[in-house]
């Protein structure tokens, strides 16, 4: 700090001041004020505490009281939750500040970043020169994981440290997060407007060939996921981009879909494959989506595959002719209208209780299946003839 003071120079000693000729000249002096270094923390633009009052920050609601700050609103456990600091610099010059977070949980991810009007979050680098008594606002982010879910009242200790001077602190309190909300994988009905279904469905399948379940995947969390799709051995995941239960041309087999924003779903088509020696009747099929963020956000549906071909066999007097039937149990063979002596065989451990050829029944037979095999058929007439195996399910 500087100054200067004015002195009448009296040349001959005399206390008179109207003596002339004296000459006046400017003493210059300066004086030495001792540099102040401070800073004080606290709430969001309450730095020296005494704050009151609430403000909203990210859709949080967030109460001051003295030198502390606590949520009011229920963080959702994978969210982020961020509180606005203000610092103020008490000192009587331009000074660093370094400013951090301490006391997050295990898991969690607490940074001090740079805040804008619009709550906009930067990067903040320490150390950040501030101005004398001037206030400089700040935020603490913290992301948290999915098991943070049931935490109460943890407490972070928010810190600036002025250089050459002593750090203040202040606390900003997440009071309460709760859990987020899992994936939902079911049936589906290929329309977003109902969620997925966990009722079981039966779909059936041939042997060498695949049982197609339309399946359902909702994000029911808060944030975007990706999930893993996994089902029986050799299941292929087909995205049904328009809903409709087939696997159309263009429709991309998907091992992990795409994030899915929260309350968004996805239409899907399992193939799972029907081994060709698969033993007739039903077998459970379970579907699983795994969160790519965090394995414990994992959703299962289990449906029911049944085995529903079997391999069938038309032997006559010129040969042997064979085909599969499909899941209705019903196909058709053409056999050559000259053959004689014509019997129909099967293979499966399923029993058949019933032939029916053209819809009327041929061959009714008890229950176990005994002597049945080779069933004798009519004499072909020279056209195809649906043949219908009955059996026990
Ligand atoms: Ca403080
Ligand atoms: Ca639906
Ligand atoms: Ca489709």
């Amino acid at each position: 700090m500087g100054g200067s003071a004015a002195a009448r120079f009296d040349g001959n000693g005399h206390a008179a001041t109207n003596e002339l000729p004296e000459t006046t000249t400017p003493v210059a002096v300066s004086t030495t004020v001792a540099t102040v270094t401070g800073g004080a923390v606290g709430p969001s633009a309450l730095p020296q505490a005494g704050a009151t009052g609430t403000y909203t920050l990210g859709g949080v609601t967030i109460a001051r009281s003295g030198d502390t700050q606590a949520t009011q609103t229920d963080i959702v456990a994978g969210t982020r939750v961020t509180f606005r600091q203000t610092l103020g610099n008490t000192g009587n010059a331009s000074n660093d500040f370094t400013r951090a977070v301490s006391g997050a949980p295990s898991g969690w991810t607490c940074t001090v970043n740079t805040i804008d009007g619009s709550d906009t979050l930067g990067t903040l680098t320490n150390p950040v020169t501030v101005a004398a008594l001037t206030d400089s606002a700040f935020a603490v982010s913290c992301a948290m994981p999915f098991s943070a879910a049931g935490s109460t009242n943890v407490a972070l200790t928010v810190t600036a440290t002025p250089a050459g001077g002593s750090a203040d602190t202040t606390t900003s309190t997440v009071t309460a997060v709760t859990a987020a909300g899992l994936p939902q994988l079911g049936s589906g009905d290929g329309s977003d407007a109902t969620a997925p279904t966990s009722t079981n469905v039966t779909v059936g399948g041939n042997r060498g060939g695949n049982a197609l379940f339309r399946l359902e995947l909702l994000n029911g969390g808060p944030v975007d996921e990706a999930f893993i799709l996994s089902g029986p051995a050799g299941t292929v995941f087909y995205l049904d981009l328009d809903g409709d239960g087939v696997i159309d041309p263009g429709e991309q087999t998907v091992t992990t879909t795409a994030a899915l924003t929260p309350g968004q779903s996805v239409n899907l088509i399992a193939a799972v494959p029907v081994a060709a020696g698969s033993a007739t009747g039903t077998s459970a099929a379970v579907f699983t989506a795994t969160s790519t963020l965090d394995a414990t956000r994992t959703r299962s549906v289990t449906d029911t595959l049944r085995v529903a071909g079997r391999s069938v066999t038309v032997t006559g007097s010129g040969g042997s002719r064979s085909a599969t039937t499909p899941a209705d149990g019903s196909f058709t063979l053409f056999v050559p209208g000259g053959w004689t002596g014509v019997t129909l065989d099967f293979t499966g451990a399923e029993i058949v209780t019933g032939v029916r050829v053209d819809g009327a029944a041929t061959l009714a037979t008890d229950a176990l299946g005994s002597g049945v095999r080779p069933a004798t058929l009519p004499v072909p007439a020279g056209a195809p003839r649906v043949v219908t195996l009955r059996s026990e399910e």
